[in-house]
């Protein structure tokens, strides 16, 4: 049997799945990485969850390392350009999430616009007899940005057409094949819609991309989303513009420091906190968790990789 490097807990199925076709060392487990590392330099496969870096300096660690199985889309956990050095391949689990992902991403809008947390806990304390609960917005007849029409940005889209939105997009390249409007200036693109919506990658130089001045674009009257990761986002401005009202509302998912973030979001009323739940349903973490241990046995068994990102 094969061994391979586990570097977190993940799904249980997908571990079950992992200890059945190999022999399975758990690196979070152990108290000195350097000499787990060192037991273990001639493991050919690694599998990866969300939990730290694997960067040149883990890989030279491990001169045998063939293939990184990544569980998950986004593979900023990996130093690709380290890996690509290193002729080590490296595979996601693309597309099975889309849905799930575009889900919550409407979930959290409809959340952050008919105020449906805040309307919950105002009930809960007994205020309606006292007073009807405030007016909101809605989303119907409004425009959303994507920022990132990828596989997923294009769940979203499809689903806010669904609630008659207008949709337009940002992105560095054009689609040419896409119907919606496309901006190549973010702060333009920020400045013309009511919702910025981003589900875009950590790793492709898309840190502080949602800055102070694309927030401030965005103004009292509209509303972030994010889904792609906290990293993206200028964290404290975006705090700080939302207490003093000069953004509107946010609907959060990932933060830049998970699972940690200013306690002050906890007490904003136009702000609606998810703690990375994108994908997070038991069908699709389940495709998820298979598609992470197929890349491996697809590898070991001298088959192409399924979804290989490397
Ligand atoms: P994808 O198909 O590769 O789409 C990514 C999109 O982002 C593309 O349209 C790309 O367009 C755009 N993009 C990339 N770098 C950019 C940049 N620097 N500036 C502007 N746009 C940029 O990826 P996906 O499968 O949809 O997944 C997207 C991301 O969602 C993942 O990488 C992950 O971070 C996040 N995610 C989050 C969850 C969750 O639970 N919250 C779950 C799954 C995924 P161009 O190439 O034209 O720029
Ligand atoms: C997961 C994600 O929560 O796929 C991604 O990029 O962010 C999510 O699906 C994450 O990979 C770890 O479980």
């Amino acid at each position: 049997m094969e061994d391979v490097i586990l570097t977190g807990p993940t799904l249980q199925s997908a571990m079950d799945a992992l200890d059945k076709e190999f022999r399975v060392h758990r690196m979070w487990e152990a108290e000195d990485k350097d000499a787990f590392l060192a037991e273990h330099k001639a493991t050919r496969f690694m599998a990866a969850t969300y939990h730290g870096r694997i960067d040149g300096a883990v890989m030279d660690k491990l001169p045998a390392l063939e293939v990184i199985s990544n569980f998950g889309v986004g593979v900023d956990g990996i130093d690709l350009q380290a890996a690509r050095a290193r002729n080590i391949r490296v595979t996601n689990t693309p597309e099975v999430l889309n849905d799930a992902v575009a889900e919550l991403a409407l979930g959290l809008m409809l959340a952050t616009c008919r105020r449906i947390a805040d309307a919950d806990a105002y009930v809960r304390a007994g205020k309606w007899p006292g007073g009807n609960y405030p007016l909101t917005g809605e989303l119907t007849g409004t425009t959303v940005g994507i920022l990132g029409l990828g596989r997923i940005g294009k769940e979203i889209a499809r689903r806010c057409q669904a609630f008659k939105m207008q949709v337009v997009y940002h992105g560095r390249t054009r689609q040419r094949f896409e119907p919606f409007p496309y901006y190549a200036d973010l702060v333009e693109m920020a400045r013309d819609v009511d919702w910025l919506v981003a589900v875009v990658p950590g790793d492709t130089g898309t840190a502080g991309l949602v800055s102070r001045e694309v927030l401030e674009a965005l103004g009292p009257e509209g509303a972030f989303v994010n889904l792609g990761r906290g990293t993206l986002a200028d964290e404290p401005a975006m705090l700080e513009l939302l207490k003093s009202g000069k953004l509107g509302a946010a609907g959060l998912d990932v933060f830049a420091e998970e699972p940690k973030m200013s306690e002050e979001f906890w007490t904003l009323p136009n702000v609606v906190l998810s703690p990375h739940q994108g994908s997070a349903t038991t069908k699709t973490r389940w495709a998820m968790g298979d598609l992470f241990v197929r890349n491996l046995t697809a590898h070991r068994d001298g088959n192409p990789l399924i979804t290989p990102v490397v």
